[in-house]
């Protein structure tokens, strides 16, 4: 076998998928520590893990942990991770070297989960909403990771289109700039995260798994560098009303504003900020779209294994 970077640590059942050419789905570790609350944090990434299983695929939850990259993570350390919450260390790509270095605790970002999921192999990665172009950012420069990394790491990302609390259309730009094809599973328009439309339309509509598995091979056999972006709207019986939560978002930013909420802190006061306004309901939302996103990155990594 290959051999693998030195602080890698890959599960023994994603190491045997792998090994026997078996669909493994990357799950990432923010949306665990920083994206929801403790126990629904905890309880949706074992419901995920499961969803990913019940569709033929073999789970990796990515992480660092004692300054260990891992690619698979037991029960209890997802547990640890979700209770621990905001204490463990939001790690993007920038972060890893230093947390590896001194043997602490990362959660990962999509950036972050990325970079571990190439190491090990894994090619698909499920996720509920990536990091983007911030709203303002032609003056802060608050531009996520997760984009550049989208474009360099061969890795594809199903998540569920991105939150209103970025600029959409800036995001759009900066993925076309870098090389990255956005994918509408099933619709020409991107999603929003919570709502299925957002007044922005996607590259291109592919509506089956199998397809979209044939555009990923294909970008990989091509030897191009860079990711895949499938987004992938939430159902229709769990989206949220446009204008409510568009007002939510909104209240949100100039509540983070006021208080000069800046860099990494920006996105996770965000999600919490929305979550407190709209009591609730828009982390059950969130739930439902990571497992609706869990569900075809299982079929797809299936498809690609075919
Ligand atoms: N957007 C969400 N939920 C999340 C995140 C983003 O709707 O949990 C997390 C992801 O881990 C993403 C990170 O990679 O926030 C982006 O943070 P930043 O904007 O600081 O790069
Ligand atoms: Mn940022």
């Amino acid at each position: 076998m290959e051999q693998l970077n030195k602080y890698l640590d890959v599960a023994p059942e994603v190491q045997e998928a792998l090994a026997a050419g078996k669909p493994v789905v990357a799950l990432e570790s923010t949306i665990i520590s920083h994206g929801m609350p403790y126990p629904q944090n905890v309880e949706t990434a074992l419901a995920v893990e499961k969803i990913v299983r019940d569709n033929g695929a073999v789970p990796a939850t990515i992480a660092i942990l004692g300054g260990r990259l891992k690619a698979g993570i037991s029960v209890e350390e997802i547990d640890y991770l979700g209770k621990k919450g905001l204490d463990v260390i939001k790690a993007s790509r920038r972060d890893v070297p230093v947390l590896v270095a001194k043997k602490e605790d990362g959660a990962a970002t999509v950036a972050t989960t990325m970079l571990i999921a190439a190491m090990a192999g894994i090619k698909v990665f499920a996720t509920g909403g990536i990091g983007g172009v911030h709203r303002g950012a032609e003056t802060t420069m608050d531009i996520s990771a997760d984009l550049d990394e989208l474009g360099m790491t061969p890795v594809l990302v199903v998540c569920a289109g991105a939150k209103a609390i970025l600029d959409l259309g800036l995001t759009l730009e900066y993925l076309e700039t870098r090389g990255v094809p956005v994918i509408g599973y099933q619709t020409e328009e991107l999603p929003a995260f919570y709502t299925r439309k957002s007044g922005f339309k996607v590259d291109y509509r592919l509506d089956t798994p199998a397809e979209i598995a044939a555009a990923w091979s294909t970008k990989l056999e091509l030897g191009l560098k860079g990711g895949m972006l499938v987004t992938n709207p939430i159902p229709e019986e769990y989206s949220m009303d446009c204008e409510y939560i568009n007002k939510c978002i909104d209240d949100a930013i100039a509540e983070s504003k006021e208080k000069g909420i800046k860099g990494k802190e920006t996105t996770p006061f965000l999600l919490a900020k929305v979550t407190e306004i709209t009591g609730g309901d828009s982390l059950d939302a969130n739930i439902q779209l990571v497992f609706n996103n869990a569900k075809l990155a299982a079929q797809i990594a299936g498809e690609m294994c075919k």
